[in-house]
């Protein structure tokens, strides 16, 4: 089983991700996990942490000589940040604890601060915003690179591109050429495939900065290449519609998410939604006419693009604030507010890449095992021939 964990605080001294069970003999580059970790720092309308912060993955274990031996991988990044935050959140209360807190104590509306302070019973939400912040997905993307790195071995690549900003949709299906040009970008606006929607997506944007507002939108992760067969449909936990599902919703400010095209499928009638199904009897192959299952039937990957869709809330802290109340008084009092983004949704679609790709390595990994690399692609062909030959 490919199992893995994240550790860490927005403001401790870094973030820890450990993966285990990835076959031995997987090329590794630090270099592509940093380009991962650079593509979820971009896109207009971060705050002033990612001028700070230059994320880089330190792998202190489980990869030698580029390649993993198959023991636990384990994986630092550096907060910057944590030399003006060690005063404040010591891990030892000793000297080095001058007294200089920074507390919380008027919640902010749509955060953790509030539930988590009452759940832990804290007179401060500081430590709950510590480990509710997003600053977390670094560390997932961290393992998500390799994930995606292991997936390509077997001709699956896993990408996002952002479909919608606060009232801008994109209007049109984006083809996977675009969304490949998209992710080899050095300069990254919103991560939208057409310039004419992402400029006005911009403006939306840029709506927020003014008003001291923040905005949300979709994202898209798209997988491309995956077989036909991943996933089960025999039990609730092992369909993979559920595992990306809780995969997607599980990264911050995530309030729902969408397999293909869901909101529309509800909205209509059968015969306009299925898939039908054709056979190219020269190539040996299925294919359909549409893709609006996004990939999956019954729980399982059908041969067609996998397609999942991250709905983000706007980020809850608002250089505006809104009504709450101090915790130490109970009188009405507007919510804290502390350095923030405006807009996160091309950040958050690089975060349901490494999600998606995490998931969908494990599924991959219990239909096709192997302690080494060679032992899986061999699993792996095998099956491609039963495949071709069904
Ligand atoms: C960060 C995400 C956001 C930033 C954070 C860095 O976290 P949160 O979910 O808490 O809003 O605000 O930066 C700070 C906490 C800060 O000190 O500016 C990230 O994705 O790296």
């Amino acid at each position: 089983m490919l199992r893995f964990e994240t550790a860490g605080e927005s403001h401790g001294e870094c973030l820890v991700a450990t993966l285990i069970g990835l076959p031995a003999g997987v090329p590794v580059s630090v270099d592509y996990v940093d380009r991962q970790l650079w593509r979820r720092q971009q896109g207009f309308g971060r705050g002033g942490r990612m001028k700070i912060e230059t994320d880089r993955a330190r792998i202190i274990s489980g990869v030698r000589h580029s390649q993993t031996i198959g023991s636990p991988i384990a994986v630092l990044i550096e907060n910057k940040d944590w030399k003006n935050w060690q005063n404040i959140l010591p891990v030892e209360s000793k000297d080095a604890d001058r007294g200089e807190h920074k507390p919380v104590v008027r919640p902010r509306p749509g955060h953790a601060d509030l539930p988590g302070a009452i759940k832990y019973n804290y007179a401060d939400a500081r430590y709950i915003l510590e480990r509710a912040s997003a600053r977390e997905t670094t560390a997932r993307v961290a393992i998500g690179a390799l994930a995606k790195t292991f997936l390509s071995q077997f001709g699956i690549e896993v990408l996002s591109h952002v479909i919608g900003v606060g009232p801008v949709h994109l209007q049109r299906p984006a083809r996977w050429e675009e969304i490949v040009a998209l992710s080899q970008r050095d300069d990254v606006l919103l991560g939208c495939v057409d310039a004419e929607t992402e400029n006005r997506m911009k403006g939306a944007v840029d709506h927020a900065y003014r008003t001291g507002d923040t905005v949300g939108g979709v994202f898209e992760v798209v997988a491309h290449g995956l077989p036909a067969g991943i996933g089960s449909h025999i039990t609730w936990d092992t369909r993979l519609d559920g595992r990306l599902a809780q995969a997607i919703v599980s990264i911050q400010a995530v309030k729902g998410v969408e397999i293909g095209e869901a909101e529309h499928g509800a909205q209509s009638y059968g015969s306009d939604v299925q898939d039908t199904i054709h056979y190219d009897k020269e190539a040996h192959a299925f294919h359909r006419g549409s893709n609006r299952a996004g990939g999956l039937e019954g729980g399982i990957t059908n041969g067609e693009d996998l397609i999942v869709r991250g709905f983000l809330k706007p980020i809850s802290t608002l250089r505006r604030p809104l009504e709450s109340v101090d915790l130490p008084t109970r009188e009405p009092a507007l919510a804290a507010y502390e350095r923030s983004d405006v807009a996160v949704v091309p950040a958050a679609g690089v975060i349901g890449e490494a999600m998606v790709a995490l998931v969908l390595a494990q599924a991959f990994l219990e239909k096709f095992g192997g302690d080494s690399l060679l032992e899986t692609k061999r699993n792996f062909d095998g099956y491609a021939a039963q495949v071709r030959s069904f």
